[in-house]
């Protein structure tokens, strides 16, 4: 069976994400992942914080830390919220690891020796004062366009107008303030890829094939374009260090790698983080990537916005070494959820942040909500409206009654174990293959990535099952005859067994939670066949059974009105 590699896009070390970062990135992963692993398949899930570049300095200098330490400092609370949310990465990396350094490092030479790197004379701003020079962002002004007085040397903040340093009236140092600022020659290693357009468009030609559309177009767009040579050095303290050995005088001036260079790298980084975490396994890091081309499967996730790193820079990264390194074999990408139509910003601290979100309510809630929802062609909004109504009509109402009230009434009136009695029928015929198909179409859903339909064939699944039980009414069958009451009840707890396992991805939590009320759950039971989907015949009569506290409750109109003023609503 082919093994599957999955990386989420590593979240910036800069500070916590919000949901937006979530469902474009490691939410859909570790849905994926989950199912794969319920499939039988050995899945290899990688993730890490991505801790280098300006962000996270300047990020380390507003908290005040050294940037070493504000970065230990932020992985742990990252990681802290992604256990909260039952992310289930096989490894959660850093980016500033060894690992990653000599990785780095080590495709960086192998990129010069082959031809694919230059160093290049640029002429940079460098700050008297500071002793050093200057990135772009390092660099604020006046913007000459909209007149903002805090406008950074790469970009515009309040016109996102696009700029070089040299366009800012009166620009200063972001560091000390110092307007004292001359432009100097320095040093900076280029990426040539120039020289690799060829190559990255046939690679893309034998490779995108099946992506969706939203990932596909964008690295055309990006090749199409043409593909330019570009600085992959930058003057900064925190960064993965050039290799000496090769770059004596930029070693020495205290060169670091670009983010972006280092950054994709980070998830063979982290491969190898793995293996060493555990010396004792024999975890071969190296059979993941190296001369993999044909036993593993390789899907990433991310935003659209990363989307080229990924399908035309990592690639040609990985290609230029000469190496057998594995390439992506599926992109899926996510445009954005936007919150009420806006953007949720980091920075201006807009929308719902990850650690907020698991405060209010458990991670389920959030899962079923923002896969339900996921922006996987269009942007998809968030409103408190639409993730309330989500919860109680899905979640509580179609799901979670479900499971209580049948529970709950069978244990009144047959008690603490599932109930014999009653032959199978027609209804119950009818059910197992609606189930059956339905189940056919999840998983339909779930091979090719796709994230709403999927949730929607969830969906069908539950309301299946509410339609049996309201057709067959037990509470009214019971008054006449026991028997068929105590078939559809023992039905439809095999069915809430059915559900607890097939909506293992999306919610775990819960999905434990409706495994765990039989007592004869079949631990090493992972997944079902459509067969048995049709016998629903899971659990066997007389097995003793427990009623869990209420699964979700609903989201009221209090709820919404304190999260309205808590957060901010439209506007
Ligand atoms: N950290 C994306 C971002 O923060 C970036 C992803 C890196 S993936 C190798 O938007
Ligand atoms: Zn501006």
């Amino acid at each position: 069976m082919t093994r599957h590699l999955i990386t989420s896009a590593l979240p910036y070390i800069n500070g916590i994400k919000h949901l937006g970062n979530m469902v474009g990135s490691m939410l859909p992963a570790d849905v994926y992942a989950r199912y794969l692993r319920q499939r039988g398949h050995e899945v290899l899930f990688i993730c890490a914080t991505d801790e280098h570049g300006t962000p996270a300095e300047l990020a380390a200098q507003e908290a005040g830390l050294p940037v070493a330490e504000f970065c230990a400092q932020q992985h742990e609370v990252q990681a802290g919220i992604y256990r909260g949310f039952e992310l289930s990465f096989d490894y959660f990396g850093r980016s500033s690891s060894p690992q990653n350094r000599e990785i780095t490092q080590h495709m960086a030479r192998q990129l010069n020796e082959h031809g694919f790197i230059e160093e290049r004379a640029v002429r940079q701003v460098y700050s008297p004062a500071d002793g050093r020079f200057l990135p772009d962002r390092y660099i604020v002004g006046t913007c000459p366009h909209c007149g903002y007085d805090r406008a950074r040397g790469d970009q515009c903040e309040n016109c996102t107008r696009v700029l070089d340093p040299t366009d800012l009236i009166e620009p200063r140092s972001a560091i000390s303030g110092s307007t004292d600022l001359e432009v100097r020659e320095t040093k900076h290693l280029f990426l040539l890829q120039s020289k690799m357009a060829g190559e990255v468009e046939k690679w893309l030609d034998e490779k995108s094939g099946p992506w969706p559309t939203l990932a596909s177009s964008i690295a055309r767009k990006w090749l199409s374009e043409g593909l330019h040579d570009r600085a992959i050095t930058r003057d900064l303290e925190w960064g993965v260090p050039v290799p000496a050995d090769t770059w004596p005088d930029l070693a020495a001036e205290g060169k670091v790698f670009y983010v972006w260079f280092d950054a994709p790298i980070e998830y063979i980084g982290a491969t190898k983080e793995w293996a060493d975490a555990a010396p004792d396994e024999n975890r071969d890091w190296r059979s993941w990537w190296y001369e993999a081309e044909d036993t593993v499967r390789y899907t990433e996730f991310m935003a659209k916005d990363n989307v080229p790193f990924h399908t035309v820079m990592f690639p040609a990264t990985q290609l230029g070494t000469r190496e057998p390194w594995k390439t992506v074999d599926f992109v899926k990408a996510f445009s954005w959820l936007t919150y009420y139509g806006g953007k949720f910003s980091t920075s201006q601290k807009r929308g719902i942040f990850t650690d907020a979100a698991l405060e209010l309510l458990p991670a389920d809630y959030w899962r079923y909500f923002l896969i339900a929802n996921a922006p996987e062609s269009d942007d998809s909004s968030f409103s408190w409206e639409l993730f309330a109504g989500t919860v109680n009509k899905d979640l509580a109402d179609t799901l979670g009654n479900l499971v209580n009230r049948v529970l709950s009434f069978s244990r009144k009136r047959f008690g603490d174990d599932v109930p014999a009695g009653g032959e199978p029928g027609e209804a119950e015929q009818r059910l197992g293959e609606e189930i059956a198909g339905l189940l056919e179409d999840y998983q339909n859903a779930m091979e090719s990535l796709q994230y709403r339909k999927a949730a929607q064939a969830l969906r069908s699944l539950w309301s299946a099952g509410n339609q049996y039980l309201e057709a067959k009414a037990p509470w009214i069958e019971i008054r006449t005859d026991q028997d068929a009451a105590a078939l559809t009840l023992r039905t439809a707890m095999n069915l809430i067994y059915l559900y607890a396992v097939v909506s293992e991805p999306f919610i775990p939590g819960s999905a434990k939670a409706m495994r765990a009320a039989f007592a004869a759950d079949d631990v090493s039971r992972q997944w079902v066949t459509a067969d048995e989907a049709k016998a629903l015949s899971f659990i066997p009569v007389g097995t003793a059974f427990t009623t869990p506290p209420v699964l979700f409750a609903k989201v009221t109109e209090e709820d919404l009105e304190a999260y309205r003023t808590q957060f901010g609503g439209e506007d």
